[in-house]
C-alpha cells in the first residue's frame, strides 16, 4: 500500500491522522491554513469584549466577562499548538495574521456598540461557533479534533452566559428590552456569515470534506443554526430580524432570506468597520510583549548553559 493509499484508508475507517502520520502536502497546508485561522478568531475575538470589561455592569458580569476572555487566549493557545504539529511556527502565524495574509473570523470586524452587544456576542457568536466546532469534534486531524473537544466544553458555557445576560435585558425595562432588539438586529446577520460563503463558492469545502477536515459544509451547518435560533428568539420574547422567514414542511427546516454576500466579502477582504482597528491592536500588544518572550529566552539560554556546565 503506498502511503496515500494508507492515510485515505486511514480516513475511510475515521481513524485520526497524528502528526509524524505520512499526509499529502495540500491536506497539511490546509490544515494549516484552517487551524491557524481559527486560533486567529480567538485571540482577535477577545478584543471586542475584552473593551467592555471595565464597562460590565455588575460585579457578577465582570467576572463571568473576565473568565470568558481568558478562556478565548487559551483556546488560540490550543490551536496554535496544534498548528505547530503540522510544522509552522507561532511566529510565522503571528506575522501571517499581521501582514493580511492570514484571515480571522469576519465577525470580529463589527463595532460593538452596547453592553447588550456583548449579550449577543456570547448568545450568537459563541452559538455559531458551538454548531461549527462540535462537526470539528469529529474532524481527521488528530490534535485538532482533540482541541476541539476541550473548546466545545467552555464555548458551550460562553453561550448560556450570553444567553442568560440577554435574557435579563430583554425581559427589563423598555429600554433595555430595546437594547437588546438592536443588539440581536445587528449581529443576526453577521453571525450567519461565520459559517462562510455558500458551498457552491466555497474554495475549500470539496477537498476538506473528501479529507474529513470539514464534517459537514458551511450552507448545512448555517441552516442547523438558523432553525435552532428560532425558539430562542421567542423565549426572549423579541422579534427575529428576518421577516422572510419561514417554516417549510417539506424540507423540515426554515427557509431565510439570503446573506449580503457583497458585505461579506467586503469584511473579509479587508473593508470591515473595524479590521484597521483590530489589527493595529494586536501588532501594539504584540510589540509590548516583546520584553517578555526576551527575558523567556534569556532564561531559557541561562538554564540551558547552567545544565552543560
Ligand atoms: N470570516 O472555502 P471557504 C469563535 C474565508 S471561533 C473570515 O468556505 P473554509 C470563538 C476562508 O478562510 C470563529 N474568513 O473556507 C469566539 C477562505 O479564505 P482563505 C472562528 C472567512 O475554510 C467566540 C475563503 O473565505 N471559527 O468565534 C469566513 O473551507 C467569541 C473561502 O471560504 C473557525 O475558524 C469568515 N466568516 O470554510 C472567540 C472554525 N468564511 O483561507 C471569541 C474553523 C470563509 O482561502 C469570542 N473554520 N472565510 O484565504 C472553519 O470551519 C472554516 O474555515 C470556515 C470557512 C467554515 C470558517
Amino acid at each position: 500500500m503506498t502511503p496515500e493509499e494508507n492515510f485515505m484508508r486511514k480516513i475511510e475507517a475515521e481513524e485520526k491522522i497524528e502528526p509524524k502520520d505520512w499526509m499529502p502536502d495540500t491536506y497539511r497546508k490546509n490544515l494549516i491554513r484552517q487551524i491557524s485561522q481559527h486560533a486567529h478568531s480567538e485571540v482577535i475575538g477577545m478584543q471586542p469584549e475584552g473593551n467592555y470589561i471595565t464597562r460590565a455592569p455588575s460585579l457578577r458580569r465582570k467576572a463571568v466577562l473576565i473568565s470568558k476572555v481568558q478562556d478565548e487566549a487559551g483556546h488560540g493557545l490550543y490551536l496554535y499548538s496544534a498548528a505547530e504539529t503540522l510544522g509552522i511556527s507561532r511566529s510565522e502565524m503571528i506575522e501571517a495574521l499581521q501582514t493580511g495574509k492570514a484571515k480571522y473570523s469576519s465577525i470580529f470586524n463589527y463595532p460593538v456598540l452596547t453592553w447588550a452587544d456583548i449579550a449577543a456576542i456570547g448568545w450568537l457568536v459563541d452559538g455559531a461557533a458551538i454548531v461549527n466546532q462540535v462537526s470539528l469534534q469529529r474532524t481527521s486531524y488528530g490534535p485538532y479534533s482533540r482541541g476541539m473537544i476541550r473548546i466545545c466544553k467552555e464555548e458551550s458555557f460562553h453561550q448560556r452566559q450570553g444567553y442568560e445576560a440577554m435574557l435579563a435585558l430583554a425581559k427589563g425595562s423598555p429600554e433595555q428590552k430595546a437594547m437588546a432588539q438592536d443588539a440581536l438586529n445587528r449581529f443576526y446577520w453577521p453571525a450567519l456569515m461565520m459559517f462562510g460563503p455558500h458551498d457552491s463558492e466555497s474554495a475549500h469545502s470539496q477537498k476538506s470534506m473528501e479529507w474529513k477536515i470539514k464534517r459537514e459544509t458551511n450552507d448545512d451547518l448555517r441552516q442547523k443554526f438558523i432553525d435552532q435560533t428560532v425558539p430562542q428568539i421567542e423565549v426572549l420574547g423579541l422579534e427575529h430580524p428576518d421577516k422572510a422567514l419561514k417554516w417549510n414542511e417539506e424540507r423540515g427546516h426554515y427557509d431565510s432570506s439570503d446573506l449580503n454576500w457583497d458585505e461579506f466579502w467586503s469584511v473579509i477582504n479587508g473593508n470591515g468597520h473595524c479590521n484597521r482597528q483590530r489589527l493595529e491592536h494586536h501588532i501594539a500588544a504584540h510589540d509590548e510583549g516583546e520584553w517578555v518572550r526576551d527575558a523567556i529566552t534569556a532564561y531559557n539560554e541561562k538554564k540551558r548553559a547552567k545544565k552543560a556546565q
